[in-house]
């Protein structure tokens, strides 16, 4: 499978110093005695890029010359996280750092945290595309990643003294990124707006798109991919006229708007704002990025064969953001190579795939017809033209009237949308959800007209997360027992080795040991969170964590109210403390900035773990921490130091999830419902090691069907349970809010009139299986050996074994013919 093992590193550790030296003195300009930790991570980033720059030659090389058909990862975000330690890992060269920044007199985790995260994401999605781009590389499977270089990331969240989110912007290019090589001879030019000449396009306005290169290093394949994202210039920087009239301003218009296209990351989670922007961001990145691979792929040719682009890559659509893509190539071949319709669209039909992420109707992109013509003139041609023959079509494969008028690629209401989803499903050869339940529910639900009439396009590709960076390198403790275990480190690249341990969960000198780890990475955490938060952690306590983005569907109001109602009944004293396993609970989250009740979640919990924190009556017992701008580094530190992790979604609303793989695989057990990629978990680590809770997917819709949410039954719910009832009034009497009574109004008025994603049906079952928790986690040796049955069973969530589900199911292809050096 993979290609083949890179040698070790050969380099010693003083050679490394010695390579860090050059480039302190002929990149930083600097001398060893002048410089600071950030002069010398970036020296050893550009030091460790050297070492990989050859792979990276012969991996481009191969893939043009070869006959392996690449991987176009179309995606609007690439979450990648912290760059350096994996580069070190992926080249041989993580010991020899450590022993040259010591020799150089600095902390190697100094110069590990001088790397300024890059948040060029806003959640799953992301970093789903960033652990994909990571296992192709591992798997000498040849892809670009192509995405978008935004200016600005994920907001940065801060917490105000009434405990209220703030944004901020994150300027990440502040600092110097030495990982992204922007290359101006590669660049290309995308039109948009204008008007259309029978079928010529005669745009309006065009900006460049410069390509920002990064290395994607795989895992001992001696194989390095590009992950390319563009950013936006304008053609002319400056109009020297205007600019010599003294009208500064203006003479940068140009520039302004170009740049704009790539300027901020749009901090939307699920739902799906209709932007100009966001459309224009979309064809900005797709159009670059087919330009690009035609140029590679067909070098130096005016006329090339493109009846063959198929065999040369696949672009898979990372949700409906890159859909407009479609349009485009269909666009390039017609008007710019000369194609006629049917082999134009042969072409592209053979060339894209399309992933769904998600269960929520108003998630799938739909953009007005009006918008599309504005912005993109004789692309609303072409898809006027994919959807009349689509009807065409259609009309061969069904007579149920309603049924094509449903699956229209262009809705036929007062104002028409085209809808993303469906181009997509109807142009590809694929359509894949992101876990099994969901593949079953977008069969089932969201696209049944279409699996109904084409359900060979249909197929499931469960997600993956990559185990070098989430647990090899966040996890080094467990890691290097797991290798002790298993006698090698080879389940690094093939994860499903873990089944290896099953036999260790009986051996108690082994989970004892697993045990201490956990203990050990506990305090590792405590003094984490000191240095970064200022928060006072107990080690000693369980630490159950929910971290993901804040969102009513993924309900962080049942995990806050359930804490709430604890609270109570041990000032009631309707619980003794001493009766209660002490616990730690840690949320992460951030809230789309527009999205209301999710902010104020977020405000309640952070007064929750004001009054609850500082509290003597529960001081050991109970306490609540919201470290703020959750990312990646946060999960890398707080994952692998947790006990109980919550994936506790209501049933059919959470795709897949992510999260609760990372978890599983660095030993916490989960508390969830039978959501996205927790009923896999469930099955595969045993329904035994698994805290099941709340209602399933067909009891959620037959408590629609009651009318829960329009008939405001959630209201008896708070009034038959007092736990329950007890828990809301404190939130509704002010407890939380300095006696103010407003604040939390909003969210209360909601969880007793609508509820939509019943939180409140759901308490009872969710407070009832805390109890078998706890007396699980008071036997310490029987939680260490569920959680080691967790890590042994979880190997079917790389994202190794992802990849090659794509390959098999979707891509139809492989990895490259192994390299030799
Ligand atoms: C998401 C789903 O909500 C998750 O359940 C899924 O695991 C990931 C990756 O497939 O995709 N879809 C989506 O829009 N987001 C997801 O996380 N949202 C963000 O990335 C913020």
């Amino acid at each position: 499978m993979a290609a083949i093992t890179a040698p070790h590193n050969p380099i010693s550790a003083t050679d490394f110093a010695n390579e860090i030296r050059t480039e302190l003195k002929y990149t930083q300009g600097v001398t060893p005695k002048e410089a600071t930790v950030d002069d010398v991570y970036v020296a050893a980033a550009t030091a460790v890029r050297k070492h990989l720059v050859d792979s990276w030659e012969t991996t481009k090389q191969d893939m043009v010359n070869g006959n392996t058909k690449a991987v176009g990862y179309l995606s609007a975000e690439f979450l990648m996280g912290r760059q350096l330690q994996n580069a070190l890992l992926n080249a041989g060269l993580t010991d020899q750092f450590d022993a040259a920044v010591k020799e150089l007199g600095y902390d190697p985790k100094d110069v590990i945290d001088a790397e300024y995260e890059p948040g060029l994401g806003n959640g799953g999605l992301g970093r789903l595309a960033a652990c994909f781009i990571d296992s192709l590389a591992s798997l000498g499977v040849p892809a670009f990643g192509y995405g978008i270089q935004y200016q600005y990331g994920i907001f940065k969240q801060k917490f105000d003294e009434d405990g209220k989110q703030i944004e901020t912007p994150d300027y990440w290019l502040l600092k110097e990124n030495p990982w992204g090589h922007t290359d101006y001879n590669r660049q290309v030019h995308v039109s948009f707006g204008g008007k259309v000449e029978g079928t010529k396009w005669v745009p309006a306005w065009s900006v460049r798109a410069i390509p920002v290169d990064y290395m994607v290093p795989g895992y001992k394949s001696g194989r390095v991919n590009t992950l390319r994202l563009w950013t936006a210039k304008a053609e002319d920087e400056l109009d020297l006229l205007t600019f010599n009239k003294s009208e500064y301003t203006k003479a940068v218009a140009n520039q302004i708007q170009a740049e704009t296209i790539t300027k901020i990351l749009y901090p939307e989670d699920s739902t799906k704002v209709g932007k100009q922007l966001r459309l224009e961001q979309q064809y900005f990145f797709v159009a670059a990025s087919i330009q690009d691979a035609i140029r590679t792929f067909y070098p130096g040719q005016d006329k090339p064969d493109l009846t063959t682009f198929p065999q040369k890559i696949c672009f898979q659509l990372n949700d409906t953001h890159p859909v407009i893509g479609i349009a485009e190539l269909m666009r390039v071949l017609l008007d710019d190579y000369g194609y006629d319709w049917d082999t134009a669209w042969d072409i592209t039909s053979h060339t894209f795939n399309y992933t769904c992420h998600t269960l929520l109707p108003e998630a799938l992109e739909q953009w007005p017809v009006s918008l599309i013509s504005e912005l993109l003139p004789r692309h609303m041609q072409i898809i006027n033209e994919i959807d009349r023959r689509f009807v065409e079509e259609l009309k061969g494969l069904t007579s149920d009237e309603e049924k094509i008028d449903r699956m229209r690629i262009i809705s036929t209401d007062k104002e028409p949308k085209v809808r993303m989803a469906y181009l997509a499903t109807a142009a590809g050869q694929h359509v894949n959800g992101v876990a099994e339940l969901h593949s079953e529910l977008l069969k089932d639900v969201t696209l049944k007209d279409f699996s109904d009439l084409f359900p060979q396009k249909f197929t499931n590709v469960t997600n993956g997360v990559t185990p070098r960076r989430f647990v090899k390198i966040a996890n080094p403790r467990m890691s290097d027992l797991i290798t002790e275990g298993l006698g090698t480190d080879a389940w690094i690249s093939d994860l499903e080795m873990l089944k290896g341990l099953v036999p260790l969960a009986d051996d108690p000198e082994f989970v004892k040991k697993f045990a201490e780890v956990k203990k050990a990475n506990k305090r590792d955490f405590a003094a984490f969170a000191k240095r970064k938060y200022g928060f006072d952690v107990d080690p000693n306590t369980m630490f159950n964590s929910m971290i993901k983005r804040l969102h009513e569907y993924k309900r962080q109001a049942l995990k806050i109210l359930s804490v709430i109602s604890t609270y109570a009944n041990i000032k009631s004293g309707k619980i003794n403390p001493d009766d209660l396993v002490p616990r730690t609970v840690f949320f992460g989250a951030k809230a789309a900035p527009g999205y209301y009740l999710a902010k104020q979640t977020i405000q309640l919990i952070n007064n929750v773990s004001r009054v609850i924190n500082n509290d003597p009556a529960v001081k050991g017992k109970l306490a609540v921490y919201f470290p703020w701008n959750y990312n990646i580094e946060l999960a890398e530190n707080l994952i692998p130091a947790t006990d109980l992790d919550e994936q506790i979604s209501q049933a059919g609303k959470e795709a897949s999830g992510t999260g609760n793989m990372k978890f599983a695989l660095n030993g916490a057990l989960t508390v969830g419902t039978l959501d996205g990629a927790n009923v896999e978990i469930r099955n595969l680590v045993g329904a035994e090691n698994f805290f099941l809770f709340g209602m399933n997917v067909d009891e959620v819709t037959d408590l629609y069907a009651k009318g829960y949410d329009t008939k405001g039954l959630s209201h008896d719910y708070y009034e038959s349970d007092p736990d329950l009832k007890q828990a809301i009034d404190l939130v509704a009497d002010g407890t939380f809010s300095d006696g103010d009574k407003d604040t939390y109004k909003d969210l209360v008025n909601d969880w007793l009139t609508k509820d939509y994603f019943m939180t409140l049906a759901d308490f009872r079952s969710y407070m009832d299986i805390q109890s078998k928790i706890e007396e699980t986690y008071r036997d310490e040796q029987k939680w260490a050996r569920m959680a080691v049955l967790n890590v042994a069973n979880s190997g079917y969530f790389s994202s190794d074994r992802s990849i090659e589900d794509y390959l098999e199911r979707v891509w139809m292809t492989g990895p490259m013919p192994a390299h030799r050096a």
